[in-house]
């Protein structure tokens, strides 16, 4: 198990599908292609596989997915074979844990590292993407397979004076391969998603300072995590087919032992003593504790308040645990953060807050950065500033269709998807985990595993019925659209200024843009759609040329 270079393979002039990134998607997607005895070659920027765990490599980076759950379940063998060490896995585990699949499937020769795919063109006479990468490479590909990733496009603010500062610079998103040591330095943390709440236990510890920059608060669960016992691993490994087909048709693709009931109609103190059993046993699985916790803002509040007392019982100074109660959205409604001891660190007398909502960052300086007329000095800053999520690594590539438009024009005004696989006037382009499917609302796995599943059924097909074209209609793009929307407005989400809106980028649409109504009913849709001979798709035989309807 090795996390070495391969030897590039060489690039054919045609192949049947071309697939971006090789990551959990781009692997796996690889391993059934080849299954189906086509031809595939995987380009991907880095020099390694593992997609968001190859990148994310800063202190304290881990899965928000227990370890049992937060894996492929496709091979009965690499299941029952692998060992997690620790309950909820830890970047570096998650990254060998990649590494052993690439080696014991054997993927890497048909990867091509450190080559990023720059443009992919659909001739509609040949039917074929013409594909381009930053090494020159230029390969026709009858299919394309996206397996981007949700969350790999890493952003730095567009602040004033960015490049005038002296001291080191780091995006948790793009962290270092070498160690970096913060021993005795100053730091400066922007931001409190996921990452920074992740990040900032474990800097506090070497740093001789950290000084966090906080815009939105977020509400954040104990993991509880802890080591693996052969116990809780066999409990899994010996019901693991049953629990994956639980996992596959539950709302979020874990199993989180939902709570059916209304938070609202549980009368108190049995609320709180359900609040407080979760708590205790931690994590995203909060969110189960009642099943309207998504629906009703005044059920709602009653969790966000559970929480906001939680964190003023930890954080001793009251002007902090002010600061970091969150109560400009509701809980889950920005992505539930999960954490070691995130609110006990700003008990340490080397940990400061610093509100940059009232004032925000006014610039860099080359001796730190400015926020309301005060000149903080630091030798390091870390952006933990998030991604463009969902949508950005997808337009970044020039992806022209067949009308000659770009997907960047085409979803300017936000993504529009078919069940957030395929997008009207790109034939043969799929997207694993694209917007408008579960995605980053579900466990990864679970989600990638379906869209895998079903493109390699549909490329099956295709080819069984000689056939080798498929793209959804305009109307069926757009029933879809309107059916996310209207799920989505159904929730009390679209009302946070979240990445799930694109509220993160200045000028990015404001849509909702994963699908939420529900891992299980998603599938189902999906595997029904199939069976109905790919209802609302436009399947085609050699003979016909691929036209505007
Ligand atoms: P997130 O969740 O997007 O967090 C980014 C943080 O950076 C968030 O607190 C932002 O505040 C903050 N931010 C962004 N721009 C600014 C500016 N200009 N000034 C101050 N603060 C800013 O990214 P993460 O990497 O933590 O997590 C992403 C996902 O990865 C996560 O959900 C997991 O699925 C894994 P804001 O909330 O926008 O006010």
């Amino acid at each position: 198990m090795t996390e070495t270079k391969a030897v590039r393979p060489t690039v054919p002039k045609s192949i049947d599908v071309v697939i971006v990134g090789a990551g959990f998607g781009g692997m796996y997607m690889l391993h059934r292609l080849r299954g189906l005895g086509m031809s595939a070659i995987v380009f991907e920027t880095a020099s390694g596989v593992g997609g968001t765990w190859y990148w994310n490599r800063y202190p304290g980076a881990r899965c928000d997915v227990e370890s049992m759950q937060y894996s492929y379940s496709f091979s009965k063998d690499l299941e029952q074979e692998w060992t997690w060490s620790e309950l909820f896995a830890g970047q570096p585990e998650i990254l060998r844990y990649a590494n052993f699949v690439a080696d014991k499937f054997d993927l890497r020769r048909d990867i091509c590292f450190e080559t990023k795919v720059t443009e992919a063109r659909f001739d509609p006479t040949a039917r074929r993407w013409a594909v381009r990468t930053d090494r020159g490479d230029e390969v026709s590909a009858r299919y394309c397979v996206m397996a981007t990733g949700c969350l790999s496009t890493a952003r730095v603010p567009d602040f004033p004076g960015l490049s005038d500062f002296k001291g080191k610079t780091y995006h948790t998103g793009y962290w270092p391969h070498e160690p970096v040591d913060f021993t005795g330095l100053r730091v400066g943390v922007i931001g409190t998603g996921s990452s920074a709440i992740q990040a900032i236990p474990v800097i506090a510890e070497q740093a001789a300072n950290v000084t966090v920059f906080q815009r939105t608060p977020n509400f954040s669960i104990p993991s509880r995590n802890g080591p693996m016992t052969p116990q809780y691993e066999r409990s899994w490994k010996d019901v693991y087919p049953a629990r994956r087909a639980e996992a596959r048709m539950s709302r979020n693709g874990v199993l989180a032992n939902p709570n059916d009931k209304p938070a609202i109609e549980t009368p108190e103190p049995e609320r709180t003593a359900i609040y407080e059993q979760r708590w205790a046993s931690g994590g995203t699985t909060f969110m189960a504790s009642f099943n309207d916790l998504i629906f009703s803002k005044a059920s709602n509040d009653t969790a966000a308040h559970f929480v906001r007392s939680k964190i003023k019982s930890i954080v001793k100074d009251p002007v902090k645990a002010e600061l970091l109660a969150p109560t400009n959205h509701p809980i889950g409604t920005k992505r539930i953060c999960v954490d070691t001891n995130y609110y006990q660190t700003y008990n340490r007398p080397n940990v400061d807050l610093v509100d940059v909502r009232s004032q925000p960052i006014e610039c860099l300086t080359s001796k730190g950065l400015r926020v309301g007329g005060r000149e903080y000095e630091f030798d390091a800053i870390v952006f933990a500033t998030g991604f463009d999520a969902m949508t950005g690594a997808l337009t970044r590539i020039n992806l022209i269709g067949r009308e000659g438009q770009t997907l960047a024009e085409k979803w300017e005004a936000g993504p529009r998807t078919y069940l957030g696989l395929m997008t009207a006037g790109f034939p043969n382009l799929f997207m694993i985990t694209g917007p408008g499917s579960p995605s980053v609302l579900s466990n990864m796995m679970v989600s990638i595993e379906q869209h895998v599943d079903w493109i390699t059924d549909c490329l099956a097909h295709l080819t069984g019925h000689q056939l080798d074209c498929i793209e959804p209609t305009s109307a069926s793009e757009d029933a879809w659209v309107e059916h996310v929307n209207e799920v989505a407005h159904g929730t009390l989400y679209p009302s946070a200024a979240s990445w799930y809106m694109g509220a993160n980028i200045p000028g990015k649409p404001r849509v909702f843009m994963p699908y939420i109504g529900g891992v299980g009913a998603y599938r189902a849709k999906c595997a029904e759609i199939a069976a109905d001979g790919y209802r609302g798709f436009r399947l085609l035989g050699p003979s016909r040329a691929v036209a505007a309807e």
